[in-house]
């Protein structure tokens, strides 16, 4: 109750200091985190982890590793009449470690408002305020000390965007922590610090003549300047976003690192840096949406089809090169050096949740729960302190999560991604409501623009139980749309990259108050249309068997080698659990399975296959450095 008064009060004063905001094209709606109370024991412990650990963490990682000083010293700098003589130090993108935990912090206050956590924010953005130069230009690299500036920023602004400077991506996450800050408290003084910063860009660059015609050599602001638009209703703001997306391959920068090798309508393969090319291709998807412009969206169903049939981990991670920390060759998924960045991971998901938003097909929600559940959890440890950069599928004991890094665009992307993952459980169209993640929750949002309020009870993700119930229908007849996963299905993923190889069926239930239904499935979706009525349940059943993966053929790595999955979780084999070394271990090509419960590890079910034990890969490495693998040798 207190939150849906809270809800309604952020409501009321967003109304009062909106600009006009304009809906954000996708065919379908999301149902925002805001309206998302996630009542489950698995991901209420991450959220719970989240708000007491990971974000505190990153907060006072920010303060101790001189992240706020960079913007002490730019406004001591700019009130200078000499050059003060500060070293620009770490990385040219610290700033943005400060706007990702804020953005983290401010999805928390949506569900857990916490005046003392709203104070220190407020704290910390008088600090940001005062870095900014008096014509929104914001980026301590170079504020710091214009004469010498970090040396990826060159000597003027701009010059070095489209390599290291990393202008243009501060300005991304500043935005995105900002809306976020905004919509959780309906102060604008993130969020004006943040326009005056787009402003500034937006009057540099651009296609008139005498603008600069650059783009950003990391993605990420064409998501956030396209989501500006939908806050602000200002159409120069999707303008610039668009602008940056029809610019790639088409300025002076032209490679593969950052997507820019060619114009995107001409691009069919995933290249270059992972994560900048997951954030590029969501920004596409989010211009696309908003403009109806077909040739981008005909470009990313290219990618995403060479991402899920030729480069992405049985995890949904990818990156498989620390190279460039990029996309390979096709087929080319190395285990032990896969690269796996877990920003790559958190990319896969906001990419993949764009083509459902464009689509509607449950494929995207296939790979986006696959990439949840293991490729982003590895990211971080149970206890939310420590993090994974690179996630291998295979290690030789060398690997160990750590708590913060130089880089630490890792940990705070977790910052922000674990608070937001409400908002992936459902979505609305004209009459129809999306389950897209079965995650216990209660849930308001309107159908046919009338209040409907549903709540779930999952055993997910160690069982395949679900009950949803419907507690409040103002809406008539509509449909539920409930996904039933790829595993349930027989596909691993949509593509021949992974298959299963097992002679198990599964299947699955579905009864609307006790009696069982049947249905054809719509793109992966079992529909009940009816008049709901307060008090209606459906109930799923998922057969969740553990099942043997087989990669294709051209995986080299996994050649000879099955992996263990059941339900959406990857299992591996770790040295605590079992009594040879894991490079010795091997299965037979039908093992007999054995499932036990624990309680270990914050709760798992454990797999025990032809006396190899295996645990959930995203659980791995919370005991001291050791061997893990997840495909593991077919004995002859
Ligand atoms: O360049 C900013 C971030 O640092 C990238 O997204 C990560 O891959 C790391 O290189
Ligand atoms: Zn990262």
């Amino acid at each position: 109750m207190k939150k849906l008064l809270f809800c309604a009060l952020v409501s009321l004063a967003l109304t009062a200091v909106s600009c006009k905001s304009v809906s954000h094209g996708y065919p379908i709606d999301p149902v925002p985190f805001t309206a998302v109370e996630v009542t489950d024991d698995f991901w209420g412990g991450r959220l719970q982890a989240s708000r007491e650990v990971t974000i505190p963490l990153a907060f006072s990682k920010c303060e101790e590793s001189g992240r706020y000083l960079n913007f002490e010293r730019a406004a001591q700098q700019m009130h200078a009449d000499h050059n003060l003589g500060f070293k620009v130090t770490g990385c040219s993108f610290d700033d943005t470690d400060v706007y990702k935990t804020i953005e983290g912090a401010s999805y928390l206050l949506q569900t857990y408002p916490d005046p003392a956590l709203e104070a220190y924010i407020d704290s910390v953005l008088v600090i940001v305020a005062a870095a900014q130069e008096p014509d929104g230009y914001l980026y301590t690299a170079r504020t710091q000390n214009p004469e010498h500036p970090h040396e990826w920023a060159g000597p003027e602004r701009w010059v070095k965007v489209e390599e290291l400077s990393h202008e243009f991506y501060n300005l991304g996450h500043m935005l995105e922590g900002a809306i976020a800050h905004y919509q959780a408290t309906g102060k604008r003084t993130f969020l004006d610090i943040a326009m005056r910063y787009a402003d500034c860009i937006c009057e540099a660059v651009g296609p008139k003549e005498g603008q600069l015609k650059l783009v950003p050599g990391h993605a990420i602001a064409e998501m956030a300047l396209a989501k500006l638009y939908t806050v602000t209703g200002k159409r120069k703001y999707l303008d610039q976003a668009k602008f940056f997306v029809d610019m790639r391959g088409r300025t002076s920068r032209v490679d593969a690192y950052s997507q820019a090798h060619k114009p995107l309508v001409e691009q069919d393969e995933a290249v270059g840096h992972a994560v900048r090319a997951g954030y590029f291709y969501s920004g596409v998807a989010d211009v696309a949406a908003l403009t109806g412009e077909q040739s981008y969206i005909d470009a990313i169903d290219r990618i995403w089809d060479n991402i899920v049939s030729k480069k992405m981990y049985i995890t949904g991670g990818v990156g498989s090169t620390s190279s460039g920390e990029a996309f390979g060759r096709n087929y080319e998924l190395p285990n032990a050096t896969a690269y796996c960045e877990t920003c790559a991971a958190i990319a896969n998901v906001y990419v993949n949740y764009r083509m459902f938003l464009l689509h509607g097909d449950s494929k995207y929600y296939d790979v986006l729960e696959r990439t949840l559940y293991n490729g982003v959890l590895s990211g971080v440890s149970l206890d939310g302190g420590t993090f994974f950069y690179p996630n291998p599928l295979a290690s030789d004991g060398r690997h160990a999560r750590q708590s913060w890094f130089g880089c630490a665009c890792c940990p705070s992307n977790i910052c922000r991604f674990i608070p937001s993952v409400p908002g992936y459980i459902y979505a609305v169209k004209d009459d129809a409501l999306y389950v897209n993640l079965y995650i216990s929750d209660r849930m308001e949002t309107r159908v046919k623009n009338r209040p409907v309020t549903v709540s779930q009870v999952s055993a997910y993700p160690w069982e395949g139980y679900t009950a949803i119930c419907i507690d409040e229908n103002k809406a008539g007849s509509f449909t539920l749309k409930l996904r039933i996963p790829g595993w349930v299905r027989g596909q691993v993923v949509p593509s021949d990259l992974y298959s299963y190889a097992d002679d198990v069926q599964t299947g699955y239930t579905v009864k609307v108050n006790g009696e069982a239904v049947s249905a054809e499935l719509d793109h992966g979706y079992f529909c009940i249309t009816r008049d709901w009525r307060p008090g209606d349940s459906v109930e799923l059943d998922f057969d969740m068997e553990p099942r043997v993966v087989r990669a294709h053929e051209a995986v080299e790595a996994d050649r000879g080698r099955i992996a263990i999955e059941r339900g959406p979780i990857v299992y591996c084999a770790e040295w605590p659990d079992n009594d040879q070394p894991v490079h010795e271990l091997s299965l037979s090509a039908a093992p007999h399975f054995e499932l036990t419960r624990s309680e270990d590890l914050h709760g798992i079910e454990r797999i025990q296959a032809d006396g190899v034990s295996m645990i959930p890969y995203y659980a791995w490495a919370h005991r001291g450095r050791g061997e893990m693998a997840v495909w593991i040798p077919v004995a002859e």
